[in-house]
């Protein structure tokens, strides 16, 4: 008799997206390819970022980005990682990026025939590239409206966040994981490096309803708004009742904060000030990917006024305030925030 030694099933993030298909009938796989996509782009990001102290890729290239920030030559190298898979996939007619002032539309025979575009932060959080610190890619993927078999326009981008089909985002840290998030749940892949795939370790995400810890630029308190600022005095002051019911976390890199809060539960506060009165995050590349993922993971994300799903994008590189995190803690929030109505 043959016997076969069970070993513990690991999906990759291929056989993910393949089962997912067989969920759906009438799905054409363009999705599913597309996130194949991302995940290439991932891995290659993921060796370059691996071996970043060892090269002459560290630091800066000279060049201002759209919103006068210093270029570093990986935001460059990542920008055109995943725009190359995207372009050379079958499934996206055109990108935007956080690094470019519009978008690149395809336009050719075979991206024409897509249904999605796709925008994306390349590199968040590069500013702690220099110093080893986790960074991540974050994305955003649409149904496009323009009529498939031209090519996209770039009304296609400009698109409230409700309208995202799915949104993810990859940490490189000391693991380097894949998260993405359709309407049907939140699933995370962690790259296994022997086999170079990634491979299911977080299987349907809920954001924890409560959590103790909360992520805000602690240094900008006094240009916080009162709201914002009584919100913070209360936890602080709540942990002279009951010590350690809060903690205060911020790595200064987006999707290492929205990560730990994501799994962990908590609350991600990014608020404006007189100078900046919607603040530094960006709506199309950042907020919006993070609130549908959080969303679909049973948390919640609003500028302080509206549901950041909602608000209709005027332009690709608007900002917009960002609260993001487990449910009640979001809920309580927004009764501080009347304060500064
Ligand atoms: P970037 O896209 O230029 O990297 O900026 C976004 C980053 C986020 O990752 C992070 O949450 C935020 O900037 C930190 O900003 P600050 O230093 O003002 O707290
Ligand atoms: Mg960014």
């Amino acid at each position: 008799m043959t016997t076969v030694i069970e070993r513990k099933k690991l999906l990759t993030l291929d056989e993910f997206t393949i089962q997912q298909l067989r969920l759906f009938p009438n799905a054409t796989g363009q999705l599913s390819s597309l996130m194949r996509d991302i995940g290439l782009a991932a891995k290659r990001i993921n060796a370059e970022i691996n071996k970043a102290g060892l090269l002459d890729i560290f630091g800066v290239t000279g060049d201002l980005n759209k919103h006068g920030e210093e270029v570093k030559k990986l935001d460059v190298f990542a920008n055109n990682e995943l725009t190359n898979v995207l372009k050379n996939g079958v499934s996206c007619a055109g990108v935007g990026s956080e690094e470019w002032e519009g978008t690149l539309i395809f336009d050719d025979a075979k991206s024409n025939q897509s249904k999605y575009v796709v925008l994306f932060d390349p590199l968040d959080g590069s500013s702690n590239i220099d110093n080893n610190i986790c960074i991540g890619s974050i994305f955003g993927i649409y149904r496009r409206n323009s009529p498939v078999g031209s090519p996209c326009t770039t009304a296609d981008f400009v698109q409230p966040g409700d309208r995202q089909i799915a949104a993810g985002y990859v940490i490189y840290g000391p693991s380097t994981v894949l998260v993405y998030a359709t309407r049907h749940g939140v699933n995370g892949f962690t790259l296994d490096p022997a086999i170079g795939e990634f491979c299911l370790s977080h299987p349907d995400i809920i954001c924890p309803a409560n959590g103790s810890t909360y992520s805000i630029n602690h240094s900008n308190f006094f240009q916080y708004s009162v709201g914002v600022r009584k919100y913070i005095n209360d936890m602080q002051r709540w942990n002279e009742q009951v010590p350690d019911a809060f903690s205060q976390r911020y790595v200064g890199s987006m999707v290492a904060d929205m990560h730990r809060t994501l799994l962990q539960g908590g609350i991600f506060l990014y608020p404006g000030n007189a100078d900046k009165p919607q603040g530094k995050l960006r709506l199309m590349y950042e907020c919006n990917p993070f609130a549908f993922i959080f969303e679909a993971a049973k948390g919640e994300a609003t500028n302080g006024k509206q549901r950041i799903l909602d608000i209709v994008p005027k332009e690709l590189h608007q900002r917009s305030q960002f609260y993001c995190g487990s449910s009640n803690m979001i809920n309580r929030l927004k009764q501080y925030l009347k304060w500064d109505i």
